[in-house]
This record gives C-alpha cells, sequence and structure tokens, in this order.
C-alpha cells in the first residue's frame, strides 16, 4: 500500500496508446511487488457498464461510475491506473471532483487522429469512415485536448519503453511507496 496513493487516469484517443502504457506501467509495478490495480475497458465496458454506449450521456455516466470505482480503490490505499478516452474536459472535469484532483494525476497520451485511423488495430477507424460506428470519437464525436494535463506522453516520438518509463519516473516522483 501507499502512504499517497495516487489515480493516474490516462486519456487519449482510441488507439493513442493508453491501454498499452497502462498494462506496461502495471508490469512493471507489479514487478517491484507495488499494490496496483488496472481499470479499462475490458473489465469495466463489460461488466459494470454493460448498460453503456457511446452517446455523451452514456460516456458521462461511465466516467462518473469508473471515478467512483477509482475513488474506492484510492480510498483503500491502491494505485489506480485508469485508461479511457475521457474525450471531454467536463468528464475531467467531473473525475477530478469526485476523486479529488490532488488524488488524480492526468496522463494525456497523444497522437494525432491520423496516426490512430492509420494504426488501427481493432480496424474500428475504418468501421467509423465507412459509418459503421456512430459517435466515434475523433471521427464523428467531439475529443477535447486536455486543457492542463501533469503529463504529455507524444506516442508519435516515444517508443512504448520511452512511454512507460516517461510515467514511472513522474509517479515515483509523487508517490511515497
Ligand atoms: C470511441 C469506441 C467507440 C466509439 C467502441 N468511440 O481502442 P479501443 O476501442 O479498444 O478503445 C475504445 C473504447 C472507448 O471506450 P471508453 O470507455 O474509453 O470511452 S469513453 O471514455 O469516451 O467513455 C474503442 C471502443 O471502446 N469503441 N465504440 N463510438 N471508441
Amino acid at each position: 500500500l501507499s502512504q499517497n496513493p495516487k489515480v493516474v487516469w490516462f486519456t487519449g484517443l482510441s488507439g493513442s496508446g493508453k491501454s498499452t502504457i497502462a498494462v506496461e506501467v502495471e508490469k512493471q509495478l507489479f514487478k517491484e511487488n507495488k499494490l496496483i490495480y488496472r481499470l479499462d475497458g475490458d473489465n469495466i465496458r463489460f461488466g459494470l457498464n454493460k448498460d453503456l454506449g457511446f452517446k455523451e450521456e452514456d460516456r458521462i455516466e461511465n466516467i462518473r461510475r469508473i471515478s467512483e470505482v477509482a475513488k474506492l480503490f484510492h480510498d483503500a490505499g491502491i494505485i489506480t491506473l485508469v485508461s479511457f478516452i475521457t474525450p471531454l474536459e467536463k468528464m475531467r472535469e467531473l473525475y477530478r471532483g469526485i476523486i479529488g484532483k490532488e488524488n488524480v494525476i492526468e496522463v494525456y497520451v497523444k497522437a494525432d487522429i491520423e496516426v490512430c485511423a492509420k494504426r488501427d488495430p481493432k480496424g474500428l477507424y475504418k468501421k467509423a469512415f465507412n459509418g459503421e460506428i456512430k459517435h466515434f470519437t475523433g471521427i464523428s464525436d467531439k475529443f477535447e485536448e486536455p486543457n492542463n494535463p501533469d503529463l504529455v506522453i507524444d506516442t508519435e516520438m516515444l517508443s512504448i519503453e520511452e512511454s512507460t518509463q516517461l510515467v514511472l519516473n513522474y509517479l515515483n516522483k509523487q508517490i511515497r511507496w
């Protein structure tokens, strides 16, 4: 457990690298025997939030519930890595309000929409361009760049290893393990 646990909230476009980096950070901290937990689409959108889609009100409710869960983990002293697009600044204000601004580290995983669309690891951008997926972030739905992130990770410039290291360095400065 940590004396001053943090919620590390990764925001960024689909395909920007949020989950990849969060997984790598988790692996490294796990190796160091740190107590951590990771929340992402795979364990939240298929369970707790399986009733929610991608309309704005659903995304807001998605973020609200995730924030409440992250707050519980934080209360328990567990460092929590949270990786969701979180496309609008009002959603980021929502999680800061619920978890407490001082308890959150906001990491903007940055890559241009063209780059994400080219990576297209799951073929979702192709579907969004074809109109098969509506409300797709960055294509037919809004993504606002964060106003004041604690850390910006430019995945067009940095490797996964370098990106992971930047997050770990930042955490090691902030957290008393
Ligand atoms: C954006 C979508 C959509 C739409 C399905 N828009 O790259 P992925 O696949 O694995 O991660 C994306 C994930 C986004 O869910 P979040 O819960 O992170 O979004 S939010 O924070 O805005 O609530 C993507 C997939 O779900 N996906 N449809 N329309 N991403």
